[in-house]
């Protein structure tokens, strides 16, 4: 049956460039597993640093050659709508390919990730013609203009938790900026990405403006991020491989990045929340959603201890109730771990953390017997602020529980050391909530609910090693132009 389902999808197992995909005959090939059932469903090419040097120089002539930066910004929004509404017709094909490639579960990707992406296409389509430069205030034989311009080629490193609309992320305010874009997107879940760029040509992209690059991070991620001929770089993943392509960056440029990294968000919980039952449901989907594998996932749990009790078993009836599966049935509310080397890794902390002193109060461990790697709902209660469960980010259904006493205490332990990438605070109190927004060290803060909404109008992006700039929002598109300053002298005199 999983099989049917797969064999019955085309893959487009190329990288993608001169409007169509191709498999490069001189680049190795590598096997791309299925999360779902950990089996091999297709091959992937690497590519090498010459293929890499062939495809992103062609994006660099047709940006520099095509009208796609000079024509009226409204002619280049017209495209992207055109874009969103082709995403739109081939959703169900796009969506297979998502719940194949991923970690994603169809009825999600066809709820959210979709309309989410198409979305983003409109959102920063409208942003085309929003916005301008300005005229500086020089001596008054002068006019100085300072006016924005593409970078040329924009170069993206995306990961594989949310293929599609991490690609989105990327491609719409670079593409409606008047940049071409060359996107490698993760080994473990490349595909989709493919399909969105040809219908991005399909749509009316001149050629080569959105082209696609598949290969290993060390070999082709880092050979597209030195490539002399790429402007920016604009990278999601780990807070390690964002300092390795910050560096290559430096080296081979410098070249501005954009880097959105790892997390390890708070999400605490005062007693004066409004509603017990629905907050425990909040905290626990922020855990559980994609099994954890999100940047801006809720990984430690804050909580009063007056209501730490009932509120874990609100938790764990929550988590009874998950079901693991293939992404493809609709009864599947618990995703994959997108490799059995994640699994493995979840497993090494979780066990660490226990060893190191946690209580594990439900799951931890690796669900077996399922084909693909799965991962038990987790809670550990922690007893000692160095435990290796706070200070890693697990990118897994696994939630940390500390108790505080006063308000203070909470602040002071959801702070953390490395990572301020989100926080979520239940509570009623206004007065607290505010100085809560105040304290807290972090790109995006939450009350009363839990993750990004489609208010794409909200940049996105953490503080400290959570990264820098933004995605999202006005500050993306901004991001993908740069200014020049142009001094105009005349003669006042005549
Ligand atoms: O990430 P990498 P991995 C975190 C999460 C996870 C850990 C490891 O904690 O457990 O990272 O996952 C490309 N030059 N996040 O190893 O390495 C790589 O090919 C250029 C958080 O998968 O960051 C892929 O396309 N590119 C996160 C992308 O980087 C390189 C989402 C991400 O891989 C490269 C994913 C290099 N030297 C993982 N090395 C989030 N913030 O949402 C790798 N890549």
């Amino acid at each position: 049956m999983e099989d049917q389902y797969i064999t019955n999808t085309p893959i487009p197992n190329g990288h993608f460039y001169h409007g169509e995909c191709h498999l490069s005959k001189k680049d190795e090939c590598i096997e791309v597993v299925c999360p779902s059932t950990g089996e091999v469903y297709a091959q992937m090419p690497i590519a090498s640093k010459e293929t890499v040097d062939n495809i992103v120089l062609a994006s660099y002539n047709a940006q520099r050659d095509s009208d796609w930066a000079t024509r009226a910004p409204r002619e280049r929004a017209k495209v992207l709508y055109r874009w969103a509404t082709l995403i739109e017709q081939n959703q169900a094909y796009l969506a297979r390919l998502e719940a194949i490639g991923s970690s994603r579960p169809m009825h999600e990707v066809l709820a959210w990730d979709i309309p989410y992406i198409i979305d983003t296409a409109r959102f920063f389509a409208e942003l085309a013609d929003k916005h301008g430069g300005y005229i500086g205030a020089t001596q008054s034989d002068r006019l100085g203009m300072v006016i924005r311009e593409p970078y040329g080629v924009v170069g993206a490193i995306t990961p594989w938790n949310f293929p599609l609309s991490m690609a989105m992320w990327k491609a719409a305010p670079a593409l409606s900026a008047g940049n071409a874009i060359v996107i490698k997107p993760s080994e473990l879940t490349p595909f989709s990405t493919v399909y969105l760029a040809k219908l991005a040509f399909d749509a009316g992209l001149p050629k080569d403006i959105f082209n696609v690059v598949l290969g290993s991070g060390r070999e082709t991620g880092a050979a597209l991020c030195e490539h002399p001929q790429v402007g920016k770089v604009t990278f999601t993943g780990s807070t390690q491989t964002g300092a390795s392509i910050m560096s290559a960056c430096a080296m081979t440029g410098p070249k501005p990045v954009t880097l959105e990294l790892g997390g390890k968000s708070p999400q605490i919980v005062f007693a004066d929340t409004k509603d017990l039952e629905r907050t425990a449901h909040c905290v626990a989907k922020a855990i559980t959603g994609n099994a954890g594998q999100v940047c801006v996932s809720g990984s430690r749990l804050i909580i009063d201890k007056s209501i730490e009790a009932s509120f874990i078993e609100c938790l764990k009836r929550y988590f009874k109730q998950l079901s693991p599966g293939v992404t493809w049935e609709s009864e599947t509310t618990l995703s994959p771990i997108i490799s059995r080397q994640q699994a493995t890794r979840i497993q090494s902390i979780v066990d660490q953390s226990i060893k190191e002193g946690a209580d594990c109060l439900c799951g931890g461990e690796i669900i077996n017997g399922l084909g693909g790697a799965y991962f038990a709902p987790t809670l550990l209660k922690i007893h000692d602020e160095k435990n290796i469960a706070l200070e890693q980010e697990i990118f897994g259904p696994v939630l940390t529980i500390q108790t505080f006493d006063t308000e203070h205490e909470a602040w002071s332990l959801a702070q953390h050391d490395v990572y301020g990438l989100a926080a979520g605070i239940h509570s009623a109190n206004l007065d607290r909530v505010m100085r809560g927004i105040r304290k807290l060290e972090v790109g995006s803060v939450w009350i009363n609910r839990y993750g990004r909404s489609f208010d794409h109008i909200m940049p996105t992006g953490g503080y400290k090693r959570s990264g820098i700039g933004k995605d999202i929002g006005i500050e993306a598109f901004e991001a993908n132009l740069r200014s020049k300053s142009v001094l105009l002298e005349f003669d006042e005199a005549y």
